[in-house]
């Protein structure tokens, strides 16, 4: 215990370039404007001097900026070691952040860590340029639910298709997505999220994917997708003729696991899409796809995330397992979500399980929601491989066409377990924990 903690407190070099603050700068339209006057919850790590009094200084300095501390922990440490670690969660404006980490530096031994909320860093690139940051590392991620009402990290198509997208050259279709972007990018936390009334043309484009997926679901997924469909008919209108609205499954999946939808534009970066998953949130498009190819499409769409993830988010042990990957990923370095992003896309999106009749079925949301790439995954016997996470995390994640390789194991539960160890494995210098009465999350000393 407290080895983690230790092994990252004399500040770690070659994680810096890649703490994260690489993608939210990316954050669209928001550059330049200040961060929300007022606090956030802010949690610094530091090493004390070994010295007579060396706590009562560095906490004085909170107290002579005026700052609230929170929450105070000290890292248990090993007898031999003379240094202790600290954790404070304080109520500061970010921008007062570079004074405090400063004053903090000529009381103790080295200011290690410090969070910040990633849309707080976009909204306030002045923030990364802070000479403090040059020794302190700074970790991003959303605190708390509401962080994801300042913006989202879309980073394909939204209401701009690219010219190889199947509704690129229809006018219509991208007028009809704008108003989609329109919904995702002014939704607020807490409200609902509106209803759309789909036109018969996309109820059409709907069914015609409905009818055939749900025929091959009864021969090709897996018992624990198929054990919630009663339910999403009846309590979300899952039809050939309905197009279920996602309100309804959001308040569906709420009463059954505590998931709950955000509507987005298009496809989200996955950083962004993991630590949604670490606060029960499920990032879901409400648009459907072009009607000219509704067995294939490159991007999620409704389809995808209704008929591809919402069954398996209804399964309590799935959706555990889909919080555990999020907590994993929050203040990761970008190597380390490339990793769990990769591994999270070979289970998850095109995961197979292997089934005591040596056959295999299906799981994966992406398979689950193509009928052409659901046929071709279950007839390329070759292309199916053993799930094994060190070797995994390397295969390419491909978007835009058919993959390469399939994964699969013996059973549903050993690729939760595999990927639970895997996420385990990687190496933060705090820890987190999920409060479900806030709906935050709490950095921890990393015991
Ligand atoms: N964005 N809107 C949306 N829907 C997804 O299913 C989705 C995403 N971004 C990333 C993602 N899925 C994952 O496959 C991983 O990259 C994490
Ligand atoms: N290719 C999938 C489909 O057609 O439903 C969508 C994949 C989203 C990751
Ligand atoms: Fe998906």
């Amino acid at each position: 215990p407290g080895d983690n903690f230790l092994l990252f407190s004399s500040s770690n070099k070659q994680e810096r370039s890649n703490g994260g603050s690489a993608e939210p700068a990316r954050l669209p339209g928001d550059a330049g404007r200040p961060p929300a006057a007022g606090g956030e919850r802010i949690s610094i790590l530091f090493t004390l001097k070994n010295q007579v009094g060396n706590l009562a200084r560095a906490l004085q300095v909170f107290q002579e900026l005026g700052i609230n501390v929170l929450h105070l922990e000290l890292s248990p440490v090993e007898a031999s070691c003379n240094q202790a670690d600290v954790l404070v969660d304080v109520e500061c404006d970010p921008r007062r952040l570079d004074q405090v980490v400063k004053m903090l530096n000529r009381e103790v031994a080295s200011v290690n860590y410090t969070s910040v909320n990633a849309h707080t860093l976009a909204r306030a690139p002045s923030l990364s340029a802070c000479s403090s940051f040059d020794f302190v590392e700074l970790v991003l991620f959303p605190r708390k639910i509401s962080d994801w009402d300042q913006g989202q990290n879309v980073l394909m198509y939204g209401s701009d298709l690219d010219a190889d997208h199947p509704g690129f050259k229809d006018l219509i279709y991208r007028k009809r997505r704008e108003q989609f972007s329109a919904i995702a990018n002014n939704f607020k936390h807490g409200n609902p999220i509106p209803r759309v009334q789909y036109t018969p043309e996309e109820v059409k484009t709907w069914g015609t994917v409905f009818l055939e997926l749900h025929r091959l679901y009864q021969l090709h997924a897996v018992p624990e997708y198929m054990e919630n469909w009663p339910e999403l008919v009846k309590f979300c209108g899952y039809r050939e003729d309905n197009l279920p609205q996602l309100q309804d499954v959001s308040s569906y999946l709420k009463r059954k696991t505590g998931f709950q939808l955000r509507p987005v534009a298009g496809y989200l970066s996955p950083r962004d899409f993991l630590s949604g998953l670490a606060f029960r949130v499920f990032h879901c498009t409400q648009y459907i796809r072009h009607s000219s190819d509704p067995f294939y499409t490159p991007e999620p769409d409704c389809c995808h995330e209704l008929l591809g993830h919402m069954p398996l988010l209804a399964n309590s042990s799935f959706a555990q397992f889909s919080q555990e990957i999020g907590l994993a990923s929050l203040g990761a370095c970008d190597a380390d979500i490339e990793k769990l992003a990769t591994l999270y896309f070979f289970t998850v999106e095109f995961g197979l399980c292997k089934q005591a009749d040596n056959s295999f079925k299906v799981y994966g949301a992406g398979l689950l929601s193509s009928v052409a790439e659901l046929q071709h995954a279950i007839t390329a016997q070759d292309k199916i491989k053993k799930f094994d996470p060190e070797l995994t995390c390397k295969e390419e994640c491909i978007i835009t066409s058919y993959q390469n390789a399939y994964y699969y194991t013996d059973s549903f539960e050993e690729a939760k377990e595999k990927m639970r160890a895997f996420a385990e494995s990687i190496q933060r210098p705090f820890g987190v924990r999920y409060n479900p009465y806030t709906s935050s999350v709490e950095v921890l000393s990393n015991a």
